[in-house]
C-alpha cells in the first residue's frame, strides 16, 4: 500500500498552550483564574471545533457585491456567508467586545479579553477585524461621545445579544490620504440634525456594519473632524452610501472590503470641531493591540500545527522532531511568539488599568510608546514565523487545500493596515518627543530590571535600554527618523527579553522549570537581542533605488 501522509491534528489551543497558561497565572488575580479557566478551556476546545468549521466555511464562501436588483434599482448589496453571520453570533455570545466593557474582573478584564481573542481569532476568518472596530468605537464613545451616542450605538456595539449587537466601521483611508489622513477629502456640511458628509473612502473593512467612525473636514476648517454615521436606514437601504465595488484581496478575503462614496450622507459631529484626528486615535489605539494580539494568534496556529507534524511526519528514518535541526528551527520559532506574546499581554495590562483609571504616570507613557511598537513589532514577526512555518511542512505547507498558506496571506496585511511599520515607527518617535513617553517606559523597565535577582540578565537588560536611550540623545530627529524603525524593533525586543526575564523569575520560583528562561536563552543564542544596524543617512542609498544622486 502506498503511503499517506497523517495530517496535523490541533488540541485544545487554550488547555496546550503553556506560554499562555503560565503568563495567565502570573498576570491574573488567583480569583479572577479561577473565574474564566473554565470558559478558556471550552473555548480552547470550541476553536478547534465548530467555530473553525465556520471559519472555513466562510473562507470558502467569500463575499459578493450586488449593485442591482432584478428590476435595475441600484441596491449595493454586501452578501457575506452565513458562517461569516455566525462568527459574530458567536463572538457576541461570548462577549469578546463586551468583556472590555462590562469589567468584570476591573482592569483585568482586558486580559480575559485578550486571551479569548487571541484563541478566536486564528479560527475567526479575521471577525477579529469588525471586532477591533467595534471596540475601538466603544472606547471613542465612551471616551468622547454624547450622552445620545450612548444611547444610540455604544450599547449595541458591547451587546451580547446576536441580534441586537452592531459592528462598527473605521472609515479612514482615501485615495489622497491613506497613512497621511491629512490628505482626506471628504466634506462635511452643516444640515437639519447635524452634518452631511460627501467623499469617498477607498478602503473600508467589514463594510457591513451598521456603522462607521470616519473622518471628514467641515467646509472652512484646516483640521479634521470626527464623524459617526449609521450606514442604513430603518427601511434597510443603505443611507445615501454607494459601494463601487469589493477589494480584491491577498487575504483576509472572507471579510468584505469595499470602496464606497458617501453623498450627503447625514452625520453626527463625535467630540470637538477640528479634533478628528486625535479623537480617533482613541479608537485605532484600541485596534493597532487588537492587531497585535491577532499576530500573536496566527503564529501559535501555525506553530501549534507545525509541532504536532513534526511527530507525524517521518523523513530519513525517524520523525521530524527528532531531528535537532528541525527542533531547533521551531524552538527559535516558538520562542520568538513567547517574546511577543509577553508584549502583546503587557500592553493589554496597561490598556486595562488605563480604562479603570488606574494606570500610574509611567505607565500612560509606556502605553502610548509600546501600543504602536508592539503593532509594528508583532505584524512583522507574524508573517516572517508563518513564512517559516509554511516552509516546515515542505511542499504540504504551499497547498492551498490544507488551509496553511491562508495563515500567511492574511497575516501579510498585518503590518500594512493600522498604519504601516514606519508610520508607526515615526508615530513611536513623536510619542516620545510630543509626550515623553520614553522616560516613563524606561522607568517601568527598569522596575521591572531592580526586580531581578543577581544571575539573571539583569546587566545585558540594562545596556539594552542604555543604548535606546543613547540612540535618541546623542542623534538629530534626521538621523532618528531614518533609524526609527531599527530603533523601535529593538525597543520590542528589549521589553519583551525584560518581560521574560520577570516571568522567568516568577515561574521559576513557583515551577520546577522556565519557559520563559528557555525562550530568553533561545533567542539571546540567536543574537536576536542584538540592537538592529543603526547607521547615518548616505546619498548612497538613493543611488542604488534610483540609480543617481537625490
Ligand atoms: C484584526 C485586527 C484588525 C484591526 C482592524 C483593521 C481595520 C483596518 C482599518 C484601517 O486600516 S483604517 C486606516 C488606518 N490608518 C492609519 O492607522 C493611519 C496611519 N497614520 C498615522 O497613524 C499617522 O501617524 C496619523 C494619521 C495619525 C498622522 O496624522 P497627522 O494629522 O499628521 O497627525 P499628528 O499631527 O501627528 O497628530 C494629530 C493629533 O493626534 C496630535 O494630537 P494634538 O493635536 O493634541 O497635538 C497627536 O498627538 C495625536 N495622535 C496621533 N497619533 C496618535 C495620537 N495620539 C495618541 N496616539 C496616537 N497613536
Amino acid at each position: 500500500m502506498s503511503f499517506f501522509q497523517e495530517p496535523p491534528q490541533l488540541a485544545n489551543q487554550y488547555t496546550t498552550d503553556r506560554a499562555l497558561r503560565l503568563l495567565l497565572e502570573r498576570c491574573l488575580p488567583q480569583d479572577v483564574l479561577g473565574a474564566v479557566q473554565g470558559d478558556l478551556e471550552n473555548f480552547g476546545l470550541r476553536v478547534t471545533d465548530d467555530i473553525l468549521d465556520l471559519c472555513l466555511a466562510a473562507q470558502a464562501q467569500e463575499p459578493r457585491l450586488q449593485q442591482f436588483d432584478a428590476w435595475g434599482n441600484r441596491i449595493d448589496e454586501i452578501h457575506v456567508s452565513d458562517a461569516w453571520k455566525a462568527l459574530g453570533a458567536i463572538a457576541a455570545q461570548e462577549g469578546l467586545v463586551a468583556l472590555a466593557y462590562e469589567r468584570p474582573h476591573g482592569a483585568a478584564s482586558r486580559i480575559c479579553q485578550a486571551a479569548k481573542l487571541y484563541l478566536f481569532n486564528p479560527s475567526s476568518a479575521i471577525y477579529t477585524c469588525p471586532l477591533a472596530m467595534s471596540d475601538g468605537a466603544a472606547r471613542l464613545i465612551e471616551v468622547h461621545g454624547d450622552a445620545t451616542l450612548k444611547e444610540k450605538a455604544y450599547k449595541h456595539l458591547i451587546s451580547r445579544d446576536p441580534k441586537d449587537v452592531w459592528t462598527s466601521g473605521q472609515w479612514m483611508t482615501e485615495r489622497a490620504g491613506g497613512s497621511d489622513v491629512s490628505g482626506t477629502e471628504t466634506m462635511a456640511r452643516p444640515a437639519e440634525g447635524g452634518f452631511e458628509l460627501t467623499g469617498t473612502k477607498w478602503f473600508t473593512s467589514a463594510t457591513t456594519s451598521q456603522m462607521a467612525m470616519t473622518l471628514a473636514r467641515v467646509e472652512g476648517d484646516q483640521a479634521l473632524s470626527l464623524f459617526y454615521i449609521e450606514t442604513r436606514l430603518p427601511s434597510g437601504h443603505l443611507n445615501n452610501i454607494e459601494i463601487h465595488r469589493l477589494k480584491d484581496k491577498l487575504g483576509t478575503r472572507a471579510m468584505p472590503t469595499a470602496e464606497l462614496s458617501l453623498r450627503n450622507t447625514p452625520a453626527q459631529l463625535v467630540g470637538t470641531q477640528g479634533r478628528g484626528v486625535a479623537q480617533m486615535a482613541t479608537l485605532f489605539n484600541v485596534t493597532r493591540i487588537y492587531n497585535a494580539i491577532t499576530s500573536v494568534g496566527y503564529m501559535r496556529r501555525g506553530l501549534a500545527l507545525a509541532a504536532d507534524f513534526a511527530q507525524r511526519r517521518q523523513a530519513f528514518g525517524r520523525p521530524l522532531s527528532q531531528h535537532p535541526l528541525h527542533v531547533r528551527t521551531l524552538a527559535g520559532l516558538q520562542a520568538r511568539l513567547v517574546a511577543s506574546l509577553h508584549v502583546v499581554f503587557y500592553v493589554t495590562q496597561l490598556q486595562g488599568k488605563l480604562e479603570c483609571d488606574e494606570a500610574s504616570q509611567d505607565e500612560r507613557a509606556a502605553l502610548r510608546l509600546l501600543t504602536p511598537v508592539a503593532k509594528l513589532f508583532t505584524a512583522k514577526e507574524s508573517v516572517s514565523v508563518l513564512s517559516e512555518v509554511l516552509e516546515c511542512f515542505g511542499g504540504a505547507g504551499y497547498m492551498e487545500d490544507n488551509h496553511l498558506p491562508v495563515l500567511l496571506r492574511d497575516a501579510q496585511v498585518l503590518p500594512i493596515w493600522e498604519g504601516t511599520t514606519n508610520v508607526l515607527s515615526l508615530d513611536a518617535l513623536r510619542s516620545i518627543q510630543k509626550d515623553d513617553a520614553f522616560t516613563g517606559w524606561r522607568s517601568e523597565m527598569e522596575r521591572k530590571i531592580s526586580g531581578l535577582h543577581k544571575g539573571t540578565d539583569a546587566e545585558t537588560l540594562r545596556e539594552g535600554v542604555q543604548w535606546l536611550h543613547r540612540q535618541l540623545a546623542d542623534n538629530d530627529p534626521e538621523q532618528l527618523a531614518v533609524n526609527a524603525r531599527a530603533w523601535a524593533i529593538t525597543l520590542a525586543k528589549i521589553t519583551a527579553a525584560i518581560l521574560l526575564a520577570e516571568q522567568g523569575q516568577w515561574e521559576q520560583y513557583t515551577k520546577s522549570e522556565s519557559m520563559a528562561l528557555g525562550c530568553l536563552k533561545v533567542l539571546t543564542q540567536k543574537q536576536w537581542l542584538q540592537p538592529e544596524a543603526v547607521f547615518e543617512w548616505d546619498d548612497t542609498e538613493h543611488q542604488i533605488v534610483y540609480g543617481q544622486s537625490k
